[in-house]
């Protein structure tokens, strides 16, 4: 007897630097999503894809819901709570070391709306607290909160409970068809993924208000006569005293970014890079719609 093809998108929600993108990754086992111990990392929806012979599983990770300050901030928790709506079943994730904040209440309200789609409470990095603290944690958002379909502490660091968690969310998948090739692992093009690593760079090397002003466009890639390929990058700052943090004393900063970066883009295409950047001031392009357009952040993505 052969069983029925199963499907579905679960969509990852939750504060910012709770690990939604560090559990995405795990998941679908490449770095798609970017990192860092920074809150607001993730900007746009990001799909991740997992697939075995029975199941496809479409997870949304999404950028951290936060109070914007920006257009960009709006975009980014407008596309998080849009997710929402794609979704068979979604992961709301906590940060098991810090105690529920008013960021957490914010989002369990939206989460309260929402009805015939199963919420999982996530609580991540148990790694950070002790076995017998994990209880009070769980206790913590059983007021005031949906009813949880499922609740499931985990370490996305560490991998700590990921695969039953996994192994749950496909034995609730309702039968579906394949939606993308079993071999794909996101839905954004690599330009995409080349920019977002490089943008990681800036994010782990940078500090303050710096991370937050910067945008990466790819300009260009193209096979060099070395069979090296060669990636043009602009990275994009609001003011010239964050060109100079972002080039460093005698160049020494963008040279690191650019050496981090080139060694994730070469695992990523499976080919030695020439990564070449240029730092770019456009003012206040964060509240700039038509800047914002051009760099990815469009509305029209929700
Ligand atoms: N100790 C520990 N740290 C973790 C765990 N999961 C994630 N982190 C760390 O938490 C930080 C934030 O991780 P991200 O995956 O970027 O968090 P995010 O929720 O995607 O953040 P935004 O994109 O800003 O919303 C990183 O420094 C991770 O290494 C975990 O299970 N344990
Ligand atoms: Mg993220």
């Amino acid at each position: 007897m052969t069983t029925e093809f199963k499907s579905g998108f679960v969509a990852i929600i939750g504060r910012p630097n709770v690990g939604k993108s560090t559990l995405l990754n795990r998941i679908v086992g490449e770095k798609i999503a970017i990192m860092s111990d920074k809150a607001q990392t993730t900007r746009n929806k990001i799909q991740g894809i997992y697939t075995t012979k029975e199941a496809q599983v479409v997870f949304i990770d999404t950028p951290g819901v936060h109070k914007p300050k920006n257009s960009l901030g709006d975009f980014m928790v407008k596309s998080a709570f849009s997710a929402l709506r794609e979704a068979d079943a979604v992961w709301f994730v906590v940060d098991a070391s810090k105690p529920r904040g008013a960021g957490d209440n914010f989002i369990i309200q939206r989460l309260k709306e929402i009805q015939d789609t199963p919420i999982y409470l996530i609580i991540n990095k148990v790694d950070l607290i002790d076995k017998d603290q994990l209880f009070e944690v769980i206790n913590s958002y059983q007021t005031d909160a949906p009813d949880w379909a499922e609740v499931f502490p985990i370490s996305a660091t560490e991998g700590d409970n990921v695969p039953e968690l996994l192994e749950n969310v496909v034995s609730h998948l309702k039968p579906g068809p394949q939606y993308f090739d079993a071999d794909q692992l996101t839905d954004h093009p690599e330009r995409f993924v080349i920019g977002e690593l490089i943008r990681e760079k800036v994010l782990q090397l940078t500090q303050q208000e710096v991370p937050h002003s910067v945008a990466v466009v790819i300009d260009n890639i193209e096979r060099g006569d070395d069979d090296r390929l060669l990636i043009q990058a602009s990275i994009i700052v609001e003011r010239p005293t964050q060109k100079n943090i972002i080039i460093g004393k005698q160049g020494r900063m963008i040279k690191q970014i650019g050496t981090r970066a080139r060694k994730d883009i070469e695992h990523l295409l499976g080919s030695p890079v020439y990564l070449e950047t240029w730092v770019k001031v456009e003012p206040n392009w964060r509240d700039r719609p038509q800047a914002l357009q051009s760099l990815g952040y469009r509305p029209e993505d929700y």
